[in-house]
């Protein structure tokens, strides 16, 4: 096997008792309505239904009697008695996305829904019910989305390179042009759909000049066609735009955002573009950030540039999703008073409550940019009176390159539960995206996506665990990364127990294994410039970028407090600002993002910084070659061509990690010139 089919594998249910339980029920299907989601839906139900129970169930008639799947919209289905048990109080709750599976006293299961994506959705997860071997006799299920707007971005070139894109090539472009066979992008938005993914924007927040021109009549009708298969499975497209546009693309001299002029530029574009796309989602825009360009150039805030453009799609429907990664890329390292993590809050705060009500500001989830240990964003929980996306990063850019293992569930957890007291304790960054906190009707999550055309879609096989574990937590935050791994795991790799203990340690574990091994305590960026792969102490410096730890002879860190540092920690409400602001009190994993201390500084577990750094660095690599020994345990369990893929990715991984731990600890050796309490090193 390839792992192409990901979690929709389907396979056979080898187990007699469980597949004839299953058959009982499933044999015989009824899906009412004609839209391309029930096509959808219908079409998934009968693939896994043949290929897990081992026959093709019958399409049946809505009114014939007897055991089967029934599907569809309450509408549809009005007048077979269902108001028996589905209350209109209920069908409310669910909303336009919400479902019920419902297992009936005569041998039925319902699958209903408001809407047919809704429809669709309980297909999926009546499907993923029997991969994972749970029961449907008693089936009673009911659920609805947290977050309105579950979104996956997309850094895809026209020219088929993906920035930050670890898993070959785009699956949409290639020689500057829309690939023509799209039975590739079908496969990846029934993948999306099956986790309830129901946005994506598919081109680089780069936005080059050739993508500029995806807004026009150029390549409309072929970015029209890749919107018509999202569709069908729930999920509506975006495209990133380039704020100068009206100059690259149309002739102006300016993209100011208050010229008319450029206004109507702006609205001409988004008549052209629902035209072709009648549920166009809208704009993701990256501006006067890392030298794209914005409303700065004209002298205008970032809420203009905004607003403008949420003017012109408003008439159709559609959003502005506007990034707050912002921040001086051209700094003078020599300058301690500038702080990068200070960005985002500094330029977005004073403009709070000043944007339309159809833009979303996305928020990187920390204040830097995805390392693999930083505190969470003071944005997040700053603005009350804007729309917020919280921003990921599936793709493993600082977290090994889907080369190493690194499981991103676990921290996502971690960042969703992170309370920010917005208002008052239970103020956590989960119920702040998803807009309920502030009584906000749309939010959401957004992700880097993490997929390219490697026929397994990720280069690490494992990797599909954080692009489904990802789409799982846009439905639900509140899901474990346990039950996230679990279910990943059974749908995957079947529903072997010893196979499942293995890999969901392998999986729980990752995370901190890949911290132990790389940039200790939350500095963050000891990585090779440029590509970002790979140990480089120094790599960031004495470089422009903001991006340092200041290590020298005596200590290592960035004071970031408001008693003596750069103030950032006070852009947290209290009582996290006074945690943070305490050397003490600091949790030790961002101790280095906060302060700058002294090597022989004493850690809240007992041990000082330099021996820490030691420890963990020896650790995290004896880890990560331990995790070859646990996936060789199940050797036998697994197909050989996966088997072998992810044991190559281990390899190295093991390897490389033992170049980090040289490389990190040698530096703070040489250094801080304070031995290893174990004398392990070699110098
Ligand atoms: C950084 C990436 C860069 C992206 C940027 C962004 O290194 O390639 O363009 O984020 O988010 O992480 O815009």
């Amino acid at each position: 096997r390839s792992g192409y089919e990901c979690w929709l594998r389907y396979s056979y249910i080898d187990d007699d008792i469980s597949r004839d339980a299953y058959l009982k029920r499933c044999s015989r299907i009824a899906l009412i309505g004609e839209s391309a989601l029930i096509e959808s839906a219908r079409a998934e139900l009968k693939l896994a239904l043949t290929s897990m129970l081992g026959a093709k169930p019958l399409e049946i008639g809505i009114s014939e009697d007897g055991p089967a799947i029934v599907a569809g919209t309450f509408d549809s289905l009005q007048g077979l008695g269902l108001g028996s048990f589905v209350e209109a109080a209920d069908i409310a709750e669910l909303g336009n996305e919400g479902y019920i599976v419902l297992a009936s006293e005569d041998g039925r299961v319902y699958l209903l829904a408001e809407t047919d994506k809704g429809v669709l959705y309980a297909v999926f997860h009546l499907i993923r019910m029997m991969q994972t071997g749970e029961d449907i006799e008693t089936a009673s299920v009911r659920e609805f989305p947290r977050n309105s707007l579950r979104m996956i971005n997309h850094w895809d070139n026209m020219d088929g390179s993906i920035e930050r894109g670890y898993a070959g090539r785009s699956i949409f472009y290639r020689d500057s042009r829309f690939i023509e066979d799209l039975s590739r992008v079908r496969d990846y938005a029934r993948l999306l759909a099956s986790g309830g993914i129901n946005a994506v924007s598919i081109n680089n927040v780069n936005v080059h000049v050739q993508e500029s021109k995806l807004i026009t009549e150029e390549f409309l009708p072929d970015v029209a066609k890749v919107a018509d298969i999202f569709r069908g499975y729930g999920i509506r497209l975006y495209l990133s735009v380039n704020f100068a546009s009206p100059i690259e693309i149309g002739g102006l001299e300016t993209a100011d955002p208050l010229v008319p002029e450029v206004r109507r530029w702006w609205s001409g574009a988004a008549k052209e573009i629902y035209r072709h796309i009648p549920d166009f989602g809208g704009f993701v825009v990256k501006a006067d950030s890392e030298f794209r360009p914005g409303p700065f150039t004209y002298g205008r805030n970032h809420a203009d540039g905004a607003n403008m453009l949420a003017e012109a799609l408003e008439p159709y429907g559609g959003e502005v999703i506007w990034r707050c990664f912002v921040y001086n890329c051209l700094q003078d390292w020599r300058d301690r008073s500038t702080d990068r993590a200070r960005a985002a809050y500094d330029h977005f705060m004073p403009l709070d409550g000043t944007f339309r009500d159809n833009v979303l500001l996305q928020i990187k989830n920390g204040p830097m940019d995805f390392q693999v240990r930083e505190p969470v964003s003071p944005l997040l929980g700053g603005l009350t009176r804007t729309n917020q996306l919280l921003e990921l990063q599936i793709t493993q850019e600082y977290t090994g390159q889907q080369r190493h293992l690194c499981y991103l569930v676990p921290q996502w957890k971690e960042i969703l539960e992170f309370d920010t007291y917005a208002q008052g304790e239970h103020s956590t960054v989960s119920e702040v995206a998803s807009g309920r906190l502030f009584g906000r009707k749309r939010g959401g999550l957004a992700a880097v996506g993490n997929i390219g055309d490697d026929m397994n879609w990720t280069g690490h096989i494992l990797a599909q665990a954080n692009w489904y574990g990802y789409a799982r937590l846009t439905w639900n935050p509140c899901l474990s990364s346990e039950q996230i791994s679990r279910e990943w795991i059974r749908m995957t790799f079947g529903q072997d127990m010893g196979t499942e203990g293995i890999i969901l340690k392998m999986l729980s574990d990752s995370h901190r294994i890949y911290e132990a091994y790389t940039a200790p305590l939350g500095v963050g960026w000891m990585v090779n410039p440029g590509h970002h792969y790979g140990p480089n102490v120094d790599g960031y410096e004495y470089s422009k970028w903001g991006t340092y730890h200041y290590a020298d002879r005596y200590g290592i860190g960035v004071d970031r407090t408001v008693r003596s540092g750069t103030g950032y920690a006070g852009q947290y409400h209290s009582p996290q600002s006074d945690l943070y602001e305490s050397p003490e009190r600091c949790p030790d994993e961002l101790l280095l993002f906060f302060h700058h201390v002294s090597y022989t500084h004493v850690l809240k577990s007992g041990k000082t910084v330099i021996q820490h750094i030691y420890d963990s660095h020896f650790n995290g690599a004896d880890q990560a070659v331990d995790l070859v020994a646990q996936w060789d345990s199940i050797k036998e369990k697994i197909d050989e061509g996966i088997y072998l893929q992810v044991r190559e990715r281990l390899l190295h991984q093991a390897e490389h990690a033992g170049e980090w731990r040289d490389i990190v600890n040698t530096y703070f050796y040489r250094k801080s010139g304070i031995a290893d309490d174990y004398d392990r090193l070699i110098y």
